[in-house]
């Protein structure tokens, strides 16, 4: 294993799952119910984000589209992978819960597929790693059944997992407020994020880099590149001051439905590596 100062080494992903913008996007579940929604344009938003995976070689499969389903697209919340297992979630919201089964048939021949069951329910925006560390957000569409199942696989996977409360009113998913941009530092905003976060992250000495930009909380780090929505200018500047190499993407219509830019994927690492 790729191990940096006792840390597994974060990586860019060696592929990614994504799902197409439904037709039926449009009516996705989201907060400002006012925000129209313009299909064909989310679609070509959603291209422009996979060729920014695929520019910094990341391998890309197409899941079959799920016209009747309008969060589809949003696929990050259906599974979390870690090495070569995979944990099938039940999603948070009762709607989303038909988009499992296509996920775990495609990821089901490249990893173990482990399926939650019960009363567990858990999306994936609500899980950011950090090394060996889980941060896994009690959310709306998160509870403790989840979070507990996802702990019971990963801790026989090495890794330590950390609950954090975030309040509906606060933020959708632990990933609204933050997201992984190097092995060592997250960053976060303020505005949306919980106190227990800051907490839980000085407590195992990461770095925390605040942006003042709701938008900016959510950015998926390539190796040297990180993908960052357009509608955050001041977040792309802080992150080109960190060193890093910045695409800016416009997703401006997954935005409206309470989307960003880690929830459009879901990534499998290289072998020896995490990724985001
Ligand atoms: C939902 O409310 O479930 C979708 N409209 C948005 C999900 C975004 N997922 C994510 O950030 N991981």
């Amino acid at each position: 294993m790729c191990y940096e100062q006792g840390i597994m080494k974060l990586d860019a992903p060696a592929k990614a799952f994504y799902r197409p913008v439904s037709s039926s996007y449009a009516s996705c579940l989201r907060t400002d119910a006012a925000a129209s929604i313009d299909v064909e344009l989310a679609r070509r938003q959603h291209a422009a984000y996979a060729e920014a995976l695929g520019n910094a070689g990341v391998e890309l499969t197409a899941l079959p589209a799920a016209d009747e389903l309008p969060d589809a697209c949003f696929v990050e919340d259906t599974a979390v992978i870690f090495g070569d297992e995979a944990v099938l979630t039940i999603p948070g919201a009762a709607s989303r819960q038909a988009e499992t089964p296509e996920v775990a048939h495609a990821l089901s021949c490249h990893l173990r597929v482990h399926a939650m069951t019960g009363a567990a329910r858990l999306d994936g925006g609500d899980v950011l790693r950090v090394g060996q560390t889980l941060f896994v957000g009690l959310s709306g569409r998160t509870n403790e059944a989840g979070a507990a199942f996802l702990a019971g696989v990963a801790g026989a996977f090495g890794l330590e997992t950390c609950y954090i409360p975030v309040p509906v009113s606060a933020a959708l998913h632990l990933k609204s407020a933050c997201s992984l941009i190097d092995n060592a530092t997250v960053i976060v905003a303020a505005a949306l994020a919980p106190a227990a976060l800051f907490r839980a992250l000085a407590a195992r000495g990461i770095k925390i880099l605040e942006t003042p930009e709701v938008h900016g909380a959510n950015v998926l780090p390539l190796g040297p590149r990180i993908v960052v929505s357009a509608a955050a200018p001041k977040t792309a500047q802080l992150l080109r001051s960190h060193g890093l190499q910045v695409v800016a993407v416009d997703v401006g219509e997954i935005h409206k439905g309470d989307g960003a830019l880690t929830c459009l994927s879901l990534r499998i690492p290289r072998p020896g590596t995490y990724c985001a």
